[in-house]
């Protein structure tokens, strides 16, 4: 009798817990600026399928987690040191069993976010360096080396000759495939070598390695310092938060110019350098009559054959037999930008679209591979008829519905074509009424280091002068990189794309990667003719100039990488300062969620740009900490942290630093005289 109440009481339990979650549900208007992705998350009500932005409401963050001070590193934790409202009144006192102080807790985890973002971009630098060997070594033969000029333009970073002296002094060019045989060696290299230092922290400008190599943060290799972190922050070792930073530091820089720069090199030799091409962004991509593949994650490796797949009149043809008007290939997150820059397939959406995707009731496929994916995708494709499909051998999902073929470069175009077949004999399966929603916008992607050069300069002028020249004549008032995720916690897009208006509003020049890249697509931020309607006077006549828009989307996550040499280019075209930390430039990661961004963040600020996040920051319960990345960072390398919800101030404070760095440059009164000459204009035109 006694267990029959206890029954009772569970059931009655379990009612109301599922009662109270479906009472919160998303208010799809206030979860997301974008009208695709509010039909979407209603429609996804409708049919009761909860999404992302339904769970962010159900579930709320842990109060203590959030401000970084939680510890779990060993298992009499987890210890918990949340920041109370009189702990300003004396000394700080607070410990974990152990010992550690809120300072040690918050950089340990700091830094263990650093280690995971290290390690995700560089061990997918590392895939890619392993396909280009097999490339080189003539073992894989569906891939090829397509930019030659970028191979002989790395080359020398490595150490490796392009050229070969003949006994009699000739000099002759050496054989494409040794080269690459070599760099890719050496590449590969950077991941374990024993001793010295990774080979690209030399293309940073001169005075920023001599400050790295002051301070004792030159990489030695990227899976050390990586290995390193998780040993420093084990139980018990190092306990000071400055020496800390100091290795996340390191592991940061193993990053941004190691692991991701490779990435984005080797990539570009294999797959072609992007140069501008015009496409379209968002849910309205999707077409009922199609065939629709979606392709999400961060390698290009097996996204690059998928698109050759989906090409091919083979494929076509065979999709015409179902039924299909044609293939319409989407992309989500950075895999989606990866194929953008290079092939114009267009991005179905940002990180927090992609359940949003198969509610459509229209993706006959969505192939994934790493980063990114969300677990319920699996369980939200069971609602539908979709297939989902894992690619990679080391992420794989736990849901039986989920279809595992493991890519191998060795029959690279094998796999593909078995995927896009395998989409293509899913469009008579589709069982839901399909519901496409209509917006979408037209972009121009594909910039990079090389492209802006080009675009600034022309053929034979190519330079960054013509950037610098228009920065210190003040009709640019500077450059901002703003990148970075979606995050459920806040509204989907809306800082982003406030941020990157009130930005271009006031004459900064945006580059874009990532998901920012996606919403400003989405929101038509990325065409020529936006200057004339967003821009300030200054950005918006050199964008007219030049045919250009205001913001530049340069990539994917690991293509940050072409922030810094483009940030290098223009301290080398003179006349800005001497370092990255001179220039009047400002970076921001407007709704970060992933590790991926920390280790972003460290590396831009080592690098000397100061870096404002959104959302929130993982050391708010650790002030003295915080203090150290916000401020004591700018002695040594530049450039410091900064946090800051509200999009508006975001921009502002961004926008006075670059001020504060025209004002050093002795600059600031140029721009003053641009805009009298502005307003004077204006009043005659009145
Ligand atoms: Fe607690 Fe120290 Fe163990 Fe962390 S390492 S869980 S602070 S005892
Ligand atoms: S995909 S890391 S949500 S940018 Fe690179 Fe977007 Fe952030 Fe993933």
């Amino acid at each position: 009798m006694a267990e029959e109440t206890k029954l009772k009481k569970v059931v009655v339990a379990d009612k109301e817990v599922k009662a109270e979650k479906a009472a919160k549900v998303a208010d799809p208007v206030g979860a997301s600026i974008d009208i695709a992705t509010q039909q979407m998350i209603r429609r996804a009500q409708e049919l009761g399928i909860d999404t992302v932005f339904d769970r962010a409401e159900a579930m709320k963050p842990c109060n203590i987690g959030i401000q970084g001070t939680c510890c779990k590193n060993c298992s009499m934790g987890p210890c918990r040191l949340p920041l109370t409202k009189s702990a300003g009144d004396g000394p700080d006192e607070r410990k974990g069993l152990c010992g550690a102080s809120a300072n040690t807790i918050a950089a340990r985890n700091f830094i263990r976010m650093v280690a995971g973002g290290a390690a995700a971009h560089s061990d997918h630098g590392r895939g890619v360096a392993e396909v280009f060997m097999a490339v080189a070594r003539g073992e894989s033969h569906d891939y090829k080396i397509k930019d030659v000029n970028k191979l002989l333009a790395i080359a020398p970073h490595y150490g490796v000759e392009t050229t070969v002296k003949t006994d009699d002094g000739q000099v002759l060019d050496r054989d494409v495939n040794e080269i690459a045989l070599e760099v890719g060696q050496k590449a590969l290299d950077e991941w374990g070598k024993a001793e010295g230092e990774l080979c690209y922290l030399k293309r940073a400008p001169q005075p920023l390695y001599e400050k790295w190599k002051k301070a004792g943060v030159l990489p030695r290799n990227i899976d050390r310092e990586i290995v390193e972190i998780m040993h420093r922050t084990h139980m018990g070792v190092d306990q000071d938060y400055k020496n800390l930073i100091k290795q996340g530091t390191r592991a940061a820089l193993a990053d941004g110019w190691g692991g991701s720069m490779i990435a984005t090199d080797l990539q570009d030799v294999l797959f072609g350098t992007p140069y501008p091409l015009q496409s379209e962004a968002n849910l309205g991509i999707m077409k009922e009559d199609h065939v629709n593949l979606i392709i999400h994650g961060h390698e290009p490796i097996l996204s690059e054959m998928i698109v050759a797949a989906a090409q091919s009149q083979e494929m076509i043809d065979y999709a015409k037999t179902v039924g299909a008007k044609g293939i319409q290939l989407g992309g989500i997150c950075c895999t989606g930008n990866e194929i953008l820059q290079r092939h114009g397939v267009p991005p179905a959406g940002t990180f927090l679209q992609q359940e949003l995707a198969i509610i459509t009731g229209a993706c006959d496929a969505m192939v994934v591979d790493i980063q990114c994916v969300m677990q319920n995708l699996a369980n939200v494709a069971k609602c539908f008829h979709t297939k989902l499909i894992t690619t990679h051998r080391i992420a794989r999902m736990e849901q039986e519905n989920v279809i595992h073929i493991e890519f191998d470069e060795h029959h690279a175009m094998e796999d593909a074509k078995r995927i896009v077949k395998m989409a293509i004999d899913n469009f008579q399966n589709r069982k839901a009424e399909v519901m496409i929603p209509r917006a979408k916008a037209t972009q121009i992607a594909g910039f990079g280091v090389e492209s802006i050069r080009y675009h600034l300069g022309g053929t034979f002028r190519g330079d960054y002068y013509t950037l610098n020249d228009n920065i210190i004549n003040g009709r640019i008032r500077g450059i901002a990189g703003v990148v970075g995720c979606n995050n459920a916690r806040t509204r989907h897009n809306e800082n982003h794309i406030t941020i990157v208006k009130e930005l271009i509003k006031n004459d900064v020049i945006v580059l874009t990667t990532g998901c920012n890249g996606i919403a400003c697509a989405m929101e038509g931020l990325l065409t020529p003719e936006t200057a004339a309607v967003f821009c300030g006077p200054g950005l918006a006549e050199v964008c007219e100039t030049v045919g250009i828009p205001p913001v530049l989307h340069m990539g994917s996550c690991v293509d940050n990488s072409r922030i810094l040499l483009a940030a290098t280019e223009v301290v080398k075209a003179g006349g800005l300062g001497n370092d990255i930390s001179d220039l009047p430039a400002a970076g921001s990661a407007p709704e970060w969620m992933s590790e991926k961004a920390i280790s972003i963040g460290q590396y831009f600020v080592a690098s000397g740009f100061y870096t404002v996040f959104g959302v929130t920051f993982p050391t708010t319960g650790a002030p003295v900490f915080q203090d150290y990345l916000f401020h004591e960072l700018e002695k040594i390398y530049g450039g410091m942290w900064d946090f800051e919800i509200d999009p508006i101030k975001h921009a502002h404070k961004m926008i006075a630093h670059i001020d504060k760095k025209r004002k050093a440059l002795g600059i600031d009164k140029a721009r003053e005289r641009v805009l009298m000459d502005m307003a004077d204009r204006m009043k005659l035109s009145a």
